[in-house]
């Protein structure tokens, strides 16, 4: 049992223990996933995620779901694509890593990731979903934990780029 799924759908809708946002380092909000997080969990997560401070790139600081269905929320900063020679995929993979730490720290058994980066951020989906599959299928073998990781795709060639990528690489 590999722990993983892919689904196309919206990430707030998920019903698991923690969604994860792709967020800037503000951490105030902002397009894409983390407007429709902040609109969804609604103004009491601005106000939580104000207390933290920001968040370096290839971090993640964790907080309440407010009004959403996952109790936890996991905001991440992905890399801005600047052409791969940046530490992008480092940062990449450091926000997968980080992200399932604090949400094993929680007691998390079921994890929502988007495809983060992918949107504003500019990183090519299929180089996205070999290092973010490769990430999190090496994390689960090491630690076991959460039991269910699920990719939640807003977008139909996020979902089949995945898809592909994670058929290739378990055939
Ligand atoms: N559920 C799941 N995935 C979604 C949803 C949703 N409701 N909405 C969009 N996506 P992006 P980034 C997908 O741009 O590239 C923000 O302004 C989207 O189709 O949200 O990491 C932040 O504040 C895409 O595949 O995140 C930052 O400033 C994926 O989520 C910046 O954008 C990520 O796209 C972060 O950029």
């Amino acid at each position: 049992m590999s722990g993983i799924e892919i689904v196309r759908g919206d990430i707030t809708a998920q019903e698991v223990d923690a969604i994860v946002n792709a967020a800037n380092e503000s951490l105030l909000g902002g397009g894409g996933v983390d407007g429709a997080i902040h609109r969804s969990a609604g103004p009491d997560l601005l106000e939580e995620c104000r207390g933290l401070g920001g968040c370096p790139t290839g971090q993640a600081r964790i907080t309440h779901g407010h009004r959403l269905p996952a109790k936890y929320i996991i905001h991440t900063v992905g890399p801005i694509w600047r052409g791969g020679g940046a530490g992008e995929p480092e940062f990449l993979a450091s926000c997968y890593r980080s992200s399932l730490t604090l949400a094993r720290d929680r007691g998390c058994e079921t994890v929502a990731f988007p495809a983060i980066s992918c949107g504003a951020y500019g990183y090519p989906l299929r180089k996205a979903a070999e290092l973010s599959l490769a990430t999190v299928r090496e994390e689960l073998d090491e630690h076991g934990l959460p039991a269910l990781v699920r990719w939640v795709m807003f977008d139909e060639e996020a979902y089949r780029t995945w898809v592909e990528v994670q058929a290739s690489s378990t055939s």
